[in-house]
């Protein structure tokens, strides 16, 4: 039994193989892993299988599978995870695009406790070299597409990740076309996920095998992920979407606490309208986040009973920016533009939860690492 297995699907790397093997063996050594490199080929016809068998020869931690059929490199990953000999997988290109060297920080995350490590283009220390300009915006789209499955992850089309055999054992992936990882985060049966920063290189040598067909297949996958958490609730994705319902109606009862309390003080000829109002809206932000603290959010607030008064300060200037733009979104529209006032301030009201529920998710509620 391995410490871990690499994953490396190939198409057409003849030019590669020999160096990356070589490169990932060399991590292993230096870090006295006991892995194993499963490299599965869709039956390139430019040697790639032929340099890997010779390479077999002389280590016995290397397999190769050839895959003849339903050509893919989902698919392939996929039979990767069926026929590798150990607990954690870590899958990573042939071209050298994702670094070795992080091999044993991506394989530490997953002791401390991790279901997947993904290396991760899209944030702070993270990047992309050489790419064209329309690889990039691609990606991009990408990225976007996948985040509203998975808000919280900053790169969900990395093809760079190690995972727990538990995570994909038993999960109902349908794989196709190129991005496994969403199939995984979607499908995969998985609470903890980390990212860790790499910096992504284009080829040196070989092609890129991305074709227009190969976006298509993305926005099939990212639907049929949409589709399954609608029967799985369970799954990330409808997690993560009944949290912004839950934000919702939280809102909604807000509206029901600062219209009772305006109306509650407006019978005591003390409080002028002005001062009411703010009392009533304040009351509804704070009513809000007990709500939002001790339901919409709940699931992540194992560790972080301790910082529930930062979290409240930081909740308040959430609500004091969402009411800004509230109100200046009704201004604007209603007096430059010209809309109906009823009309401009419902647009205010949704561009303003918008701005409350992404704020607050990515930091007054962020998942304690
Ligand atoms: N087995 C297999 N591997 C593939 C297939 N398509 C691409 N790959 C491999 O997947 C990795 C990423 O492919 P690449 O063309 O470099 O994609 P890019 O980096 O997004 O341009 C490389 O190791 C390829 O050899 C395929 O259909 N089957
Ligand atoms: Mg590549």
């Amino acid at each position: 039994m391995y410490d871990l297995t690499v994953i490396i699907p190939t198409f057409n790397e003849a030019a590669n193989i020999r160096k990356i093997v070589s490169e990932v063996d060399a991590v292993f050594l230096e870090n006295s892993l006991n892995g194993e490199i499963l490299v599965v080929d869709d039956n390139s016809p430019d040697g790639t299988t032929g340099i890997v068998n010779e390479l077999k020869k002389t280590r016995n931690n290397l397999s190769l599978v050839v895959r003849e059929q339903d050509h893919g490199l989902s698919q392939a990953v996929v039979e990767g995870f069926r026929l590798a000999r150990s607990e954690i997988f870590l899958v990573m290109d042939a071209d050298l695009s994702h670094p070795p060297a992080l091999i044993p920080t991506m394989l530490a995350g997953i002791h401390a406790g991790n279901d997947l490590v993904i290396g991760s283009r899209y944030m702070e220390g993270g990047g992309i070299k050489k790419w064209p300009l329309k690889r990039r915006v691609i990606s991009l789209g990408a990225t976007f597409l996948g985040r509203l499955l998975f808000p919280e992850i900053r790169d969900p089309v990395s093809g760079f990740f190690a995972v727990k055999k538990g995570v994909v054992e038993h999960a109902p992936l349908r794989p196709k076309g190129y991005k496994i990882l969403l199939e995984v985060l979607g499908k995969g049966n998985w609470k903890k996920v980390k990212e860790i920063p790499f910096e992504f290189v284009d080829r040196a040598t070989g092609s890129s095998k991305l074709k227009g067909q190969t976006i298509i297949e993305y926005a099939e996958q990212v639907i049929d992920n949409a589709r399954f958490s609608w029967n799985h609730h369970e799954s990330a994705v409808w997690q993560e979407w009944m949290k912004l319902f839950r934000f919702g109606i939280v809102g909604l009862s807000g509206i029901i606490v600062n219209e009772g309390v305006l109306i509650y003080l407006k019978q005591y000829d003390r409080f002028s309208l002005p001062v009411a109002s703010i009392v009533a809206i304040e009351l509804s932000i704070l009513s809000n986040f007990i709500w939002n603290d001790l339901w919409t959010f709940r699931s992540d607030q194992e560790h972080a009973l301790s910082r529930r008064w930062q979290r409240l300060l930081s909740f308040q200037v959430v609500s004091i920016g969402g009411a800004i733009i509230n109100f200046a979104i009704l201004n604007v529209l209603a007096t430059l533009i010209g809309f109906d006032y009823r009309l401009a301030n419902i647009f205010g009201i949704l561009v303003a939860f918008a701005w409350n529920f992404w704020v607050n998710r990515r930091f007054t509620w962020k998942k304690s690492e």
